[in-house]
């Protein structure tokens, strides 16, 4: 057994030393690498990480990559690559390449590009705002678009032409009407689906006019006449002046001074400031007439200027203050004459601004006869063709008396040439004076 043992023993060792034998052997022919791998792969438009492995290399570069070009390769020590890795290839499709170690060991290699899709736009901005009404071109910033409007532009309707980044889409749409008059929310979504909010402010322009639209007064006759910068209005017959109380409309935006609906006096002109929105100033006079006071003898021009017939009138001082507190009044002085004895004084038309017969057939005289017998007037409208007259006797002497002349019942749309009185009409006494004062067309 011992023997054996022995002989097992020899036999094991002698095979451990042919083991150790057989593997020098094996290190000297290993020397030269069998690695035939592909160890890197570099190309224009990486989008990510290229994946190596099992014969294949797979990258993938963005949208628009030129797929026709020269990779950069990298190989195992020793290896060469075929087709050369300087030589230009189209990875539209698989690209080929064969790797030989440096024992010669040859693997076959796949590159495969894969293409990503076009990237999606994240952009969601309104670009141009256009609309007719703008007063200038709309500020766009960063989620909203300021805009002036022309003065007097309503901004409850307004059509925007609004374009936005390419792709994205605008809510509520371009060109649809919008009430603007508060600020108005666009939903901006881009192509992507990114949503942003965007706020357009639209404000009117301050209006530059300062107007007078409309003056009206209880008191006034008929409208009053309303032109740049000025009103002018006739009051009715008997009205006092000094304190009425005009409606006054103006501009939009606009404020007055004094204030509409404030007592004013009118005995004389009134001056009222309109102030537009935009801090304008403009002055307007406003002058109303009383009644129509044809012709009162206090001052300027005159309009019994004609004398006729033995008639003459002078200014003088008011004989008699009761019943007629002015200061000047008409003298008439009557001498003797022949045909009617008449005495004249008459009245252009012509000179009175702003009359019109048509408003009124109604005229009145203050009157005073300081001779003992009565006498009797006669007022007479000398028309193309025709002549209306209306007679009148005094009831009172020594004082001042309010003779009325009522032509209403005659055709008063005419054209008038002349207004002439007959003082003392038909009276052949000798030479008389008279005394008359504000003459006036009755406006009722
Ligand atoms: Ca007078």
């Amino acid at each position: 057994m011992l023997c054996g043992e022995r002989i097992s023993a020899m036999i094991f060792l002698l095979l451990c030393f042919m083991i150790v034998s057989c593997n020098d052997t094996e290190n000297e022919e290993s020397r030269l690498s069998n690695e035939a791998e592909i160890t890197s792969f570099t190309m224009t438009g990486l989008a990510d990480a290229v994946e190596i492995k099992e014969g294949k290399v797979m990258a993938s570069v963005l949208y628009g990559t030129d797929l026709v070009q020269i990779p950069t390769v990298g190989i195992s020590a020793g290896a060469t690559i075929a087709p050369e890795d300087i030589v230009e290839r189209d990875f539209g499709s698989a690209v080929k390449y064969t790797v030989v170690a440096e024992d010669g060991t040859s693997k076959d290699w796949e590159v495969i590009v894969t293409v990503l899709p076009e990237a999606l736009s994240n952009r969601a901005k309104i670009l141009t705002f256009e609309l007719d009404e703008l007063q200038e071109d709309a500020t766009i910033t960063r989620g909203s678009v300021e805009g002036v409007i022309k003065s007097g532009t309503d901004l409850s309707s307004l059509k925007p032409k609004i374009t936005v980044s390419e792709g994205a889409t605008i809510s509520p749409d371009s060109e649809v009407a919008q009430d603007f008059t508060d600020p108005v929310e666009y939903v901006i979504t881009s192509e992507d689906g990114t949503i942003v909010n965007w706020i357009v402010m639209l404000s009117v322009l301050p209006s530059n006019t300062a107007k007078i639209l409309a003056f009206e007064l209880d008191e006034l006759f008929d409208a009053a006449t309303i032109t740049d910068g000025s009103v002018e209005g006739i009051v009715k017959t008997g009205q006092d002046l000094s304190s009425l109380i005009p409606t006054i409309r103006i501009s939009d935006g606009a404020s007055i001074s004094p204030a509409s609906e404030v007592a004013q006096d009118f005995t004389s002109p009134v001056e009222y400031t309109i102030t537009a929105e935009d801090g304008t100033e403009v002055k307007w006079i406003v002058n109303l007439d009383e009644g129509m006071i044809l012709e009162d003898f206090e001052g300027g021009s005159h309009i019994f200027s004609e004398t006729w017939n033995g008639g003459t009138t002078t200014i003088v001082n008011n004989p008699n203050t009761t019943g007629n507190s002015s200061a000047k009044v008409g003298e008439l002085t009557k001498t003797v004459g022949p045909d009617y004895n008449l005495s004249l004084v008459g009245a252009l038309p012509s000179s009175i601004s702003n009359f019109d017969l048509s408003r009124s057939g109604k005229f009145k005289i203050l009157y005073f006869n300081p001779n003992a017998s009565a006498a009797q007037v006669q007022m007479k409208i000398e028309i193309p063709g025709d002549d209306y007259a209306v007679t009148v006797t005094t009831t009172k002497t020594n004082q001042w008396e309010e003779l009325i002349f009522d032509f209403s019942d005659k055709d008063l749309d005419v054209t008038v040439d002349k207004l002439t009185f007959f003082f003392d009409y038909y009276n052949s006494d000798g030479s008389r004076k008279f005394y008359l004062d504000d003459f006036q067309q009755i406006l009722e």
